[in-house]
């Protein structure tokens, strides 16, 4: 079952309507969120934390698409395959790593989400997802869909937020 929870109102609305699962999921989402607001969506065993971009920079074509991360609560490895959004020409999956000291990233043809983990896609973690060819510049407050393609559950739909992080080393992010 899919749905979507925002803080606050989620927790009496569970109640009504989800008892125990969406409890569950909370709880769950609580553990990888640092900030008190956000949003996500669970997807069969995966929860899809907090969806976010940054504004994108003036006079440059790519953006990034992050989620504070994606947890498999599963028994099961997953695995991401690909992305799209209505809002860039091509969405590529991307890892970051030090490389004789210097920070580089490279396209991958998917990120493994091991069972029971939480994989980090914060615009300062190992993985984020690159919006090639923005159709239009991405503002502060806009939302956005993204579809995330999953080996084995298949595709999930999450609406991005544009928003400014408190630490913005996600200006750093240039191609
Ligand atoms: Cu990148």
């Amino acid at each position: 079952m899919n749905h979507v929870f925002h803080r606050g109102t989620a927790h009496a609305w569970a109640r009504r309507i989800l008892p125990g699962r969406a409890v569950r999921v909370l709880a769950a989402a609580a553990v990888v969120s640092t900030a008190a607001y956000g949003h996500g969506v669970s997807h069969g065993d995966l929860v899809l934390d907090h969806p976010y971009a940054v504004p994108s920079l003036v006079g440059v074509s790519n953006g990034a698409a992050y989620l504070r991360g994606i947890e498999n609560q599963g028994d099961q490895p997953e695995r991401l395959l690909s992305a799209s959004s209505p809002v860039a020409a091509r969405v590529a999956l991307h890892h970051m790593a030090l490389d004789a000291g210097v920070m580089r990233m490279r396209e991958v043809a998917a990120i493994e989400l091991p069972p029971h983990t939480v994989t980090l896609l914060r615009h300062n973690g190992p993985y984020h997802l690159m919006l090639m060819d923005l159709k239009r510049p991405l503002k502060d407050g806009d939302r956005f869909d993204l579809t995330l393609n999953f080996e084995r559950t298949g595709s999930q739909t999450v609406k991005v937020w544009v928003q400014t992080p408190r630490d913005t080393a996600a200006s750093e992010h240039k191609h």
